[in-house]
């Protein structure tokens, strides 16, 4: 944000497990997660989480040209979960039932309007074993108190129950409410560039809340808006794998731009 809003602020940001898509990112929580509060038959219990990773790992892992637990680009990951669907009419540790299968397609799934127009990119491959929007029963984290709080101003507004999670009416209309404040999603960063600002931005893809891929389509949107040569000259991303939200998880947290012991830096 202070990059696109004030870009006379900082010579240089490390934005890490940047939450700049703010409404997106309060509502994909509502789309993984409330199908399984309303149906137990889409719910997918913590127990499985590890069993689901192991086959994503399995069929990705070593894609990369290392088979070291770890996935470098979860995009060109096409594990399936339909792959590890339980037989007909049964349940297990290490299978999927079709609401269970369901579930975690939608969770791998772009959120996309009716025209196809998608809206927020899903959330990575590899994810599943550290997310917090799987397996919860109720609303968690700062999504539960957006939707009530902020976008319906109604402390007994109920998520669960009121949420639409098959349109996009609520994301409309929080977009619409609180969008301009909230908001950092403007890809031309010209301004800050042409005052010789410099900008690291890096994301964790096992990030258990915000979704790295969201950190990628703005920058590839970044990209489109002020073109290649140009973003390479104030510009660098790293997404690092097997790393939580901004600290973390199986994977090497890149150091050199977090330094150790310091939360994520928003920007
Ligand atoms: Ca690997």
């Amino acid at each position: 944000m202070q990059a696109q809003r004030y870009p006379e602020n900082f010579d240089g940001i490390v934005a890490g497990g940047a939450m700049f898509d703010w409404v997106g990112g309060q509502f994909a929580p509502a789309w993984v997660a409330v199908p399984g509060m309303r149906n137990p038959a889409q719910f997918v219990p913590k127990s499985k989480h590890l069993a689901i990773h192991k086959k994503v790992l399995a069929a990705c892992d070593a894609q990369d040209g290392l088979t070291d637990s770890l996935i470098q680009n979860p995009a060109a990951c096409k594990f399936d979960p339909a792959s590890m669907a339980c037989p007909a009419g049964q349940d297990g540790a290490d299978c999927l039932t079709p609401g269970q299968v369901t579930a975690m397609k939608r969770y791998y799934s772009p959120i996309t309007r009716s025209n196809g127009e998608e809206v927020f990119p899903g959330f990575p491959k590899g994810s599943e074993h550290s997310s917090a929007l799987l397996g919860i029963d109720k609303p968690a984290n700062n999504w539960a108190g957006f939707w009530p709080e902020v976008v319906y101003e109604d402390p007994a507004y109920d998520i669960v129950s009121r949420i639409d999670i098959t349109g996009l009416s609520d994301y409309d209309r929080a977009r619409a409410k609180v969008g301009a404040a909230y908001d950092a999603i403007d890809p031309n960063l010209e301004p800050f560039a042409n005052r010789g600002g410099k900008l690291i931005v890096w994301h964790g893809w096992h990030d258990q809340l915000v979704s790295a891929l969201r950190t990628e389509s703005y920058v590839k949107a970044v990209i489109e808006r002020v073109g290649a040569t140009r973003t390479d000259t104030f510009m660098r991303t790293y997404l690092a794998p097997g790393v939580n939200h901004c600290r973390g998880g199986v994977g090497p947290i890149p150091r050199r731009v977090q330094p150790a012991g310091e939360s994520c830096r928003l920007g």
